[in-house]
């Protein structure tokens, strides 16, 4: 019988399969419903410091059977709103706080707050694509030296998993300055920077203009940026483990990205609409690895790599 049970950064996880930030995490209702499917754990919505209303509408279009782009504008409670509602050590799952601010200052009192309500770790957002409606501003991940001081300032009060952007020519370089800085985990990627058209209305698809999208069809780029992350920590003997995500919709998805050497993966866009769909993924994996006689997901982590040897 597989083994699906990882250590990540000091966590036990009876299996490898997150949900991602953003996707059916935005209530404590929802985030207790999620915990029920026998996801490994839960990442929250993005926490700001202060509430935040989110962009107007629409937020969020399927372009494509399964491809959606989004700008949500990163809606929230707030921390201190999120601290009093939001079930951080009460459910049979782990929950990890996704936090968002704009400077390392800010990024601090944020994981200083969750750390004292409970959270044993914590991913910090470097990555959302559509930091501005207007052309202009550069995200925290496209920068290494940056992003290196969010996870320096971040350390000091709890293990932090650094989120970053595909959005760049080189996500290996960014990896190794988050995992020198100290970052227990790296996880990638966040969504594509995009912008759809809405030809009748002859106005942008989104509230925003521009967006980032998401599911089936960015999962080649998904693959091809953790393969690099992994390749790039390698090469600079950092053993720091690497959650890959981007368009996983099913069992052999999950798989895809284990082979490129992710330790564990995160699932977001294709459980829209179906909590259940958590539950079938993580038995399909595991029908997977016995079809395959696999007992430990170690067993075939990072096959892919001697490829590109
Ligand atoms: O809230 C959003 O619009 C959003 C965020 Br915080 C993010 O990290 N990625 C994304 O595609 N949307």
């Amino acid at each position: 019988m597989a083994n699906l049970r990882i250590t990540l950064a000091g966590l036990d996880l009876d299996n490898p399969i997150m949900l991602a930030s953003g996707i059916l995490d935005s209530t404590p209702g929802i985030l207790q419903r999620m915990a029920e499917t026998g996801a490994g754990a839960l990442i929250t919505k993005s926490i700001s410091l202060k509430p935040r209303p989110g962009y107007p509408g629409p937020t969020t279009v399927e372009i494509a059977p399964g491809t959606w782009i989004n700008a949500m504008g990163l809606p929230n409670p707030g921390l201190e709103e999120f601290l009093n509602e939001f079930p951080l050590t009460t459910l049979s799952v782990p929950v990890i706080p996704n936090l968002v601010a704009d400077t390392p200052d800010e990024f601090a009192k944020l994981a200083a707050g969750v750390a004292a309500a409970g959270a044993k770790i914590a991913e910090i957002n470097l990555s959302c694509p559509h930091p501005k409606a207007a052309y202009g501003g550069s995200l925290t991940a496209q920068d290494p030296e940056a992003a290196a001081a969010v996870v320096a300032a971040t350390t000091k009060h709890l293990p932090v998993i650094a989120k970053l952007t595909p959005n760049v020519a080189d996500i290996g370089t960014v990896a190794v300055a988050c995992a020198r800085a100290g970052a227990a985990a790296i996880s990638a990627i966040n969504t594509l920077a995009a912008l759809d058209v809405d030809p009748e209305l002859e106005r942008p698809l989104l509230g925003n203009g521009f967006g980032g999208l998401s599911g089936v069809a960015i999962r080649p780029i998904g693959l091809r940026k953790v393969l690099e992350i992994v390749q790039a920590l390698n090469h600079a003997n950092f053993d720091t483990p690497v959650i890959g995500m981007g368009g996983i919709s099913s069992a052999e998805d999950v798989v895809r990205y284990l082979l490129c050497g992710a330790h564990s993966v995160q699932i977001g866009t294709s459980l829209t609409g179906d909590p259940e769909h958590m539950s079938a993924i993580t038995r399909g994996l595991a029908e997977w690895m016995d079809r395959k006689g696999y007992r430990e997901l170690a067993d075939f982590r990072g096959r892919i790599l001697e490829w590109f040897s």
